[in-house]
């Protein structure tokens, strides 16, 4: 089997050690790793596959013989890097929001829109969606083939490491020094996020949403080629250390009763389905921590209108959120395009 030479830009982030566990866990044909970040982390060694790797310091001249670049180092790094890296000829999976509205790249959860990856030819880019996008649409897509969606009114209840490893820091020290009965200073967040939620990720537009809520809403009508399905957000931080959770309602075309969303889910890939209330079972965040899949519960008929549908989904968001998902690209391009 054909094997790669593969960067993970960011390899000292929340995402990158994660790109760097999944690699390992898939066996993805890795031929050489090699682990970038800042200038700060030179000297720092990472492990991949039981062997020691040297962080480097990513520069422009970094990707010579490089065939796949998993970039998570945020916007602005990836705006600058992502470009020079893909003028090699090193085809850039990229985890931040910077190439992802640009529309000649292609914007891809496998589950949802495989075949967009035929056009990674366009710029050597394809874009990963932000994590709450993604989850969303890996429990809608299969109800949208069905019966199709109208609308999507969506909350969300994201957890801190989808700010980084310094905001995973912060909640354990917070959380601490509070019942200890100490002061404590938000650093990461404006407000304490201890013991508290904060509607508020990312920054705020001119409209009153934020930039986080809008990415659902254009990475949505992007990723189902559907300008018109109406997706309205609140995205909020919850003292939760991994995974997101969200709560989903959504108005479709044709009417599907509760238990025909059940089985439709039950049957979907990267799903599965935990909906047994009698039981007390249905999704939550520390149980889905270090799982691949998308977990769907408290599935129910909308009772104030007439096709209406209410879902839990949770997901771990630096696994399918981020990392996780754009392996699965990796594997489709190679397997499909690079082979
Ligand atoms: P993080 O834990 O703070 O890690 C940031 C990574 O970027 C570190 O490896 C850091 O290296 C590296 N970096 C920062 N500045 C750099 C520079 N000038 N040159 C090279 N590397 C640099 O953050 P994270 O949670 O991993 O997230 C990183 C980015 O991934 C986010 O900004 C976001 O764009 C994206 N992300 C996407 C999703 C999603 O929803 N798909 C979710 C989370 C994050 P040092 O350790 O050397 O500083
Ligand atoms: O906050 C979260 O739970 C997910 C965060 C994602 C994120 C954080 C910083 C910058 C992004 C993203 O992926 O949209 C970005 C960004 O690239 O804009």
């Amino acid at each position: 089997m054909k094997k790669f030479n593969v960067a993970v830009v960011g390899a000292t982030g929340a995402v990158g050690n994660e790109m760097i566990k999944i690699l390992e866990e898939r066996d993805f044909p890795v031929d050489r790793i090699l682990l970038l970040a800042s200038e700060r982390s030179r000297g720092k060694e990472l492990i991949f596959r039981g062997v020691p790797h040297p962080v480097e310091t990513l520069t422009e001249g970094s990707f010579d013989g490089i065939d796949i670049g998993l970039f998570s180092p945020g916007g602005s790094i990836s705006k600058r890097f992502a470009p020079a890296a893909a003028g090699t000829g090193c085809v850039v999976i990229d985890n931040t929001s910077a190439f992802r509205m640009e529309p000649d790249v292609p914007l891809v959860v496998p589950e949802v829109n495989p075949e967009d990856i035929a056009q990674y030819t366009n710029r050597n880019i394809i874009a990963n969606p932000n994590c709450s996008t993604i989850q969303m649409l890996v429990a809608l897509k299969p109800i949208y083939d069905a019966v199709g969606i109208e609308r999507i009114v969506v909350s969300t209840y994201q957890a801190v490491s989808g700010t980084g490893k310094e905001a995973v820091v912060e909640l354990e020290d917070q959380s601490r020094a509070i019942l200890e009965g100490k002061e404590v200073k938000p650093a990461v967040y404006p407000h304490v996020i201890a013991f508290n939620c904060l509607p508020h990720i990312d920054d705020f537009l001119d409209s009153g949403y934020t930039k986080e809520e809008m990415k659902m809403v254009n990475e949505t009508r992007k990723m189902l080629h559907d300008p018109s399905i109406g997706v309205t957000a609140t995205a909020v931080r919850v003292p939760v250390f991994y995974g997101h959770s969200e709560s989903i309602n959504i108005e479709t075309k044709k009417k599907i009763t509760a238990g025909e969303v059940r089985k439709l889910l039950e049957n979907a890939p990267g799903i599965k389905v935990v909906d047994e209330p009698a039981k007390f079972e249905y999704p939550l965040a520390i149980e889905a921590v270090g799982k691949n899949e998308t977990f769907v519960g408290r599935i129910r008929e909308d009772e104030s209108i007439d096709r209406g549908i209410n879902l839990w989904v949770v997901s771990d968001n630096t696994r399918k959120g981020a990392a996780l998902n754009a392996v699965q690209i990796a594997e489709i391009l190679v397997e499909r395009y690079l082979s």
